[in-house]
């Protein structure tokens, strides 16, 4: 796919099966404003076109699809900042999950906290063998805050995310299928191909019938869904204003080992 650099979110094709790169290689495409805002727009003017049937989401580079949040980004960030920044994430999520036709995550390499938030938002995930997963939020003084902790259950139970939530384990694709987390496993070189030809085949079907199915099935949830996504807000607040978190995004960023005290 080629790319303009300067776009953090590229529409990289459009058509019944249209693509979306988040471009952020530098920072392994880490979800700043502007990327989440950049989303947003991006399937509000996706929504215009009544061609689409499919929409993929990928990342550029090699090695990741998102790894998280942009921790740079919101380390420093006061109260009021970061509730602004917590309720922009779940808004862009809630967008994906709410676009009329089947969004399918693409997963070429880490999809981590925020990242693998993004991919619970679509409806299908697709990895490559080589991606790792999981909500590595603890480590920061943190927890998942785009939607994980509601998702994550709803997808692969209780089970799974209490382990990944209070670990903050990395776990590979191979993993990721055989607890329901990821749809299909692809060899790397693969991934967009096999992607691209699965999304085909929905957009072969008929149109109305998939959205209205996109539809029911997200209202299966939908009710406990906003209000654990409420409480999700409130706990994250909480927790971004502990000194373990100051020390989390400080450790990360200083590249050493954090040292937590609950407080
Ligand atoms: N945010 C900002 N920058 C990042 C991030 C991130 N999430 N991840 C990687 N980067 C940057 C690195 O700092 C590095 O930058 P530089 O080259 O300037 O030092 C560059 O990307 C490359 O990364 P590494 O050198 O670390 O690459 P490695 O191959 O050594 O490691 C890892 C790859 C394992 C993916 C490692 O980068 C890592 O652990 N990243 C952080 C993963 C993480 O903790 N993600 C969760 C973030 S918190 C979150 O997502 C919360 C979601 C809800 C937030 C609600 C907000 C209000």
């Amino acid at each position: 796919m080629a790319i303009m650099e300067e776009e953090v979110v590229k529409i990289a094709a459009q058509g019944a099966v249209t693509e979306l790169v988040i471009n952020r290689p530098q920072t392994l495409n880490a979800l700043n404003a502007d990327v989440l805002n950049s989303i947003i727009l991006a399937f509000e003017k996706l929504a215009e076109d009544p061609s689409i049937r499919v929409v993929l989401i990928t990342g550029a580079g090699e090695k990741a699809f998102v790894a998280g949040a942009d921790i740079a980004g919101m380390a420093d960030l006061g109260p009021r900042a970061i509730a602004d920044y917590v309720e922009l994430g779940q808004r862009c999520m809630r967008t994906i999950e709410n676009f009329d036709s089947p969004v399918i995550a693409a997963v070429n390499g880490y999809a981590l906290g925020g990242g693998l938030e993004l991919a619970l938002a679509c409806d299908l995930i697709f990895a490559s063998r080589k991606a790792k997963l999981g909500q590595p939020e603890v480590n920061l003084g943190i927890i998942p805050g785009f939607g994980g902790t509601q998702r994550l259950v709803q997808r692969c139970g209780i089970g799974t995310a209490r382990r990944l939530c209070f670990s903050g384990e990395l776990i590979d694709a191979e993993e990721g299928k055989s607890i329901g987390l990821v749809d299909k496993l692809c060899e790397p070189e693969m991934l967009l191909e096999d992607v691209r030809k699965y999304a085909a085949l929905i957009a072969s079907k008929a149109p109305l019938a998939v959205r209205k199915a996109k539809s029911l099935l997200r209202q299966a949830h939908a009710v406990q869904l906003l209000g654990g996504l409420r409480l999700e807000i409130e706990a994250f607040l909480e927790l971004f204003a502990s000194a373990d978190r100051e020390e989390g995004m400080r450790a990360f960023l200083q590249k050493r080992e954090p040292k937590f005290k609950a407080v």
